[in-house]
């Protein structure tokens, strides 16, 4: 190694051979300040050298910790340290007093409890077996009761009340505290995970947090990992994002998220943390329950989960809150004079943390304390069972208190609360911090006993005994002091927690007149549908009562897809506003950031903008302000990036429109194989709050959005009302419960950039079968031997060219239809078959598909930009011969007429599939299909037509 470069990594300074300057490096960031005394230097040097050798290494450490605390109390600019020691960050004596009755809360905390445990263990009972999860509540009840009892707003405080990310798997104490207030009934704690059997559909209770099966109770669903922190993160941007555009007051509304050490380990759980810092979100709180183990077994067992999150938190701009040691250790640490507790403490790996309490007292005296001789002489006086009984900070009441009233008050930056526990908490041997308390759902009549004992539980071992299944819940009832303190505490704080409300009113929504001009097309001018819905979206930001409702979120695509038009008069949204020149401000379409922006600019972070779609598209229940988003991004990265977001944004029944844009396989064909999408209407077709459509023409787009807005922000329901027979989708059973009324549902609308004219729209134009997913846009000629053609999206113009070639050529009379979604098609036909199967003896009618084709003649060809198994949705229910078209396989960069050639989704190519389906209906002889083929050379990339001047495009 360079000698210069080991000393300054060294941390040691040394003149640099240019003279003059100084170069100090501590902890590898440089500072090239000039030395202006170095005489002063020097001395200071010498005196921390001369102190070192008399005092050794503790002492110096000591002294630096407290000058670089004393430079940070002076607001001297120095890179802050992003690791402290193993111990709470905040010292006992600055812990504030704990307002609450401590006795009491720990009475009824106990209750809740053992209500949680049981209640898993009843639902093991002998023909339900449908499991749940114990020991995660049991390491976090602490936390969650610190913050329901003096922390967490409802929904009926002056502020707007709180929004709760709670940890998926402690749903059980929630549902256990929700029983003791006599908000749920024991009748519904016994449908736990039954959730359609126990009682009727929406009678039982959900395995996890999930609003769409408990709308009036769950408010966000997080038990996918890594979810809820990103999540939490936008909720509480959004939040801020509302009051500075003067659309609702949230000054006093927190978010908090509860989420597992283990859970850490997602990278969607760290990697927008520094989003957080960046807006300076002192609005959002994570408490990180670091029980030291995940599902299989320790998160860290040869490190310190709560070390690295610290560092990672701090080093990303966070305020973090360790809180690993209860109160019990005070005067153990008070009396560790020497640092020698501390450094044990410092370096234990978190697998022994875990194994200690496993054990016993004595165990932890021999294997913890006694490692050091000072700190094995600290614990002399203690009794086993009272080192047993030294606590982690995470089931501590005053520090964890202490730790929310320190961020509650913490202004600038988001905080982070560590708090160590143990997984298993209180629930006995068996299952505290073993590697398989995760999974474990039952308890033995024994640890039964003993949970009873230790929460002091007054029930008998008679009636434990007389049914092992189904140990009793317990209630002291409403009147008793435990469960009026409790619920005078939530009265207090503004009402039940988690609570979901949807207090919106129908939007009154925009006219005619704002999609007219849409309708019109474009004249002779060639327009991507991409421009066609932009254009109209424009027209509907002027709407006095949505426009200003409109949420663009965009991950830096905004030009590709024409919208940096709006920068200059929507803005971005930036809570710091512009703070520089921006380099095209003299521009007309300059790049414009402001405090009351409209627009969500989020960067290339399709999770992160999925996030904000998700907060803005639930708003009209969390805020009770309905707010559009229009989350437009690369289809490619949509679905198949951030599937789960989107699951999860269903779940929370957001609301809004998801474009998909630069759509289809053969559209931009310069960009290749990643970016050439296919598929994203077979994936949006899994998700089933997701409405799909893969509109053809821009008057298309205008009534599909218009109806969207209807079904979602008017109050109105699909005009097909299929949508019932799919669990968790009824439209009616959903908006029975609020005014809103309307659909919990999101549309998916797929745009491309291919420009063509777009046509006015027809006349007599059927509206109702283009919303259903189908409509005959144009009928062929006259004449016997005929075929149909249905065609999606882009391959619109392929399939009206196919029409003129099979008349002009094969004197084959086709109809062309525009199927606008496959999957809607399929949704309402086998809502037809499932009503069929359950009723065999009634007559639900044909599908819709089946009816509209059922009079036509010839074989079908559909043909779309998507691959094979987007038409094939339909196949079962396509009366006569269906041959599909498509662009399985991967995509690649070449010209689009190449690239249709090559998949074979071309005109040349529908004809060939129209003149094979006719053949094999017996009406022409085979030969012509073949001749056709030949013709054309459908097989011969080269004898593609070239692409018209002035629309090849390409890249984006
Ligand atoms: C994305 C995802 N992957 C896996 C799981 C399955 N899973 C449920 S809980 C769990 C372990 C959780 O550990 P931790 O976050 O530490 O929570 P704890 O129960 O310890 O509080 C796992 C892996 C999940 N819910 N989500
Ligand atoms: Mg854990």
């Amino acid at each position: 190694m360079h000698p210069t470069s080991s000393n300054s990594a060294n941390g040691s300074t040394r003149k640099s051979p240019a003279g003059g300057r100084v170069r100090v490096i501590r902890e590898g960031v440089a500072s090239y300040l000039p030395d202006i005394d170095p005489e002063e230097t020097s001395e200071w040097l010498d005196s921390f050298d001369e102190m070192l050798t008399r005092e050794g290494p503790g002492r110096a450490r000591y002294l630096m910790l407290r000058l670089l605390e004393r430079a940070g109390e002076r607001h001297v600019a120095i890179p802050a340290l992003t690791s402290t020691d193993y111990v709470n960050t905040i010292p006992t004596e600055n812990e504030p007093w704990f307002p609450g009755d401590e006795e009491v809360e720990r009475r009824y905390r106990a209750y809740i409890r053992w209500n949680a445990a049981i209640m898993v263990h009843r639902a093991q009972r002998p023909g339900i077996g449908v499991g749940g999860h114990i020991s995660t509540y049991a390491s976090s009840s602490a936390l969650y009761e610190v913050g329901f009892n003096h922390f967490f707003r409802g929904k009926d405080h002056p502020g707007g009340g709180d929004q709760i990310f709670i940890q998926g798997h402690a749903s059980p104490g929630v549902y256990a505290r929700a029983f003791l207030e006599g908000r749920l009934t024991e009748d519904q704690m016994d449908g736990f995970r039954q959730e359609y059997s126990h009682g009727g559909p929406g009678a039982g209770l959900s395995s996890y947090p999930h609003p769409r099966l408990m709308p009036d109770f769950w408010e966000f669903p997080t038990v996918s990992m890594g979810l809820g922190p990103m999540n939490a993160i936008y909720q509480a941007r959004f939040n801020h994002y509302l009051h500075d555009r003067g659309l609702k007051d949230t000054s006093d509304q927190h978010v908090w998220a509860f989420l597992g050490d283990g859970e850490m380990d997602e990278p969607e759980s760290r990697g927008l943390i520094q989003v957080a810092a960046n807006e300076g979100l002192d609005n959002l709180t994570f408490v990180i329950n670091c029980n030291l183990q995940r599902l299989d077994g320790p998160v860290r067992g040869n490190g310190k989960i709560i070390q690295e999150l610290e560092s990672f938190f701090r080093g990303a701009g966070w305020n973090v809150i360790k809180v690993v040691w209860g109160r019990e250790w005070d005067a153990l640490l008070q009396a560790d004079r020497d640092g020698a507790l501390v450094n044990l403490m410092n370096t234990t790996p978190d697998g022994d943390y875990q194994t200690y309490k496993a054990n016993d007292g004595a165990y932890v005296r021999e294997h913890f304390f006694g490692r050091d001789p000072r700190t094995k002489e600290l614990v002399k006086g203690l009794s086993d069972s009272e080192v047993w009984n030294l606590k982690r900070g995470g089931h501590d009441y005053r520090k964890i208190y202490a730790a929310y009233a320190a961020a509650m008050a913490h202004k600038g930056q988001p905080t982070v609360i560590l708090a160590k526990t143990i997984k298993g908490y209180g629930l006995g041997k068996h299952f505290e911090a073993r590697n398989a308390t995760h999974q474990m759902k039952k308890m033995t009549l024994d640890d039964l006993k003993a949970f009873r004992d230790l929460q002091r539980i007054p029930i008998t071992d008679a009636e434990l005994e007389a049914n092992p299944y189904l140990p009793p819940y317990y209630t002291p009832g409403k009147d008793a002091p435990e469960i009026q303190y409790m619920l005078d505490r939530r009265r207090q704080l503004g009402g039940y927690l988690p609570e979901r409300r949807t207090m919106s009113k129908p939007l009154a929504l925009p006219g005619d007149e704002a999609y007219r001009s849409v309708r019109k097309g474009s004249g002779k001018q060639p327009v991507a549908t991409t421009m066609a819905f932009v254009r109209l979206m424009k027209e509907l930001l002027r709407d006095k009562e949505i426009g200003k409702r409109i949420v663009p979120i965009i991950p830096d695509e905004a030009r590709t897809f024409g919208m940096d038009s709006w920068f200059p008069s929507l803005k971005i949204y930036n809570r710091n506003g512009q703070l520089y020149t921006s380099v095209d401000a003299e521009l007309m379409l300059a790049y414009k950031e402001s405090s009351v922006g409209q627009i969500l600019h989020e960067g290339i972070n399709e999770a992160g903008s999925t996030s904000s779609f998700t907060a803005v598209g639930t708003s009209y229940a969390t805020h009770g302000e309905p707010m559009i988003p229009l989350y437009i991004f690369y289809s490619m990265f949509g679905f198949q990036r951030t599937g789960d977001g989107l699951w999860a944004a269903a779940d929370q029944m957001a609301r809004g429109f998801v474009l998909g844009a630069t759509a289809g396989r053969t559209t931009l064909t310069g960009e290749g194989l990643q970016h050439n999408d296919g598929h994203s209407l077979l994936l949006a077709s899994t998700n089933p709050a997701c409405v799909a459509y893969d509109p053809a023409f821009s008057f298309e787009i205008a009534h599909i959005v218009r109806d969207g807005m209807r079904r979602m922000y008017g109050g109105g329901l699909s005009q097909g009302g299929y949508q019932e027979a799919l669990p968790g989708t009824d439209p009616e059973s959903h908006s029975a419960h609020h005014e809103f009324g309307g659909e919990d549902i999101f549309y998916y609308i797929t745009l491309y950039n291919e420009p063509y004219v777009q046509p006015a729209e027809p006349e007599n134009l059927d509206v109702q079968g283009l919303l259903k997913g189908i409509y005959r846009y144009k009928q062929g000629g006259a004449g016997d031997l005929r075929a149909n053609i249905l065609v999606a999206g882009v391959t619109m113009p392929d399939g009206l060219r196919a029409q003129e070639m099979l008349a002009e050529e094969w004197g084959v009379q086709a109809d062309v239809y525009s199927v606008t979604s496959w999957g809607e098609l399929r949704k309402e036909a086998l809502a037809k078959e499932i009503a069929k199967l359950r009723h065999p003896d009634q007559d639900p009618g044909q599908p819709y598909i089946t009816e509209l084709l059922s009079q036509a003649q010839g074989p079908f060809v559909a043909a779309s930009d998507w691959i094979r198994a987007v038409p094939d949705q339909i196949r079962q229910w396509v009366p006569g011969e269906y041959i599909t078209l498509g662009t399985d396989g991967f995509g690649f960069s070449d010209t689009r007429p190449a690239a249709r050639r090559v998949f074979n989704v071309d005109a040349a190519s529908i004809v060939v599939a129209a003149l094979q389906g006719l053949a094999a209906q017996g009406k022409i002889a085979p030969a012509t299909a073949a001749e056709a083929a030949r013709r054309y050379a459908i097989d011969d990339v080269n004898a593609a037509p070239k692409a018209a001047p002035g629309t090849e495009g390409g890249d984006a």
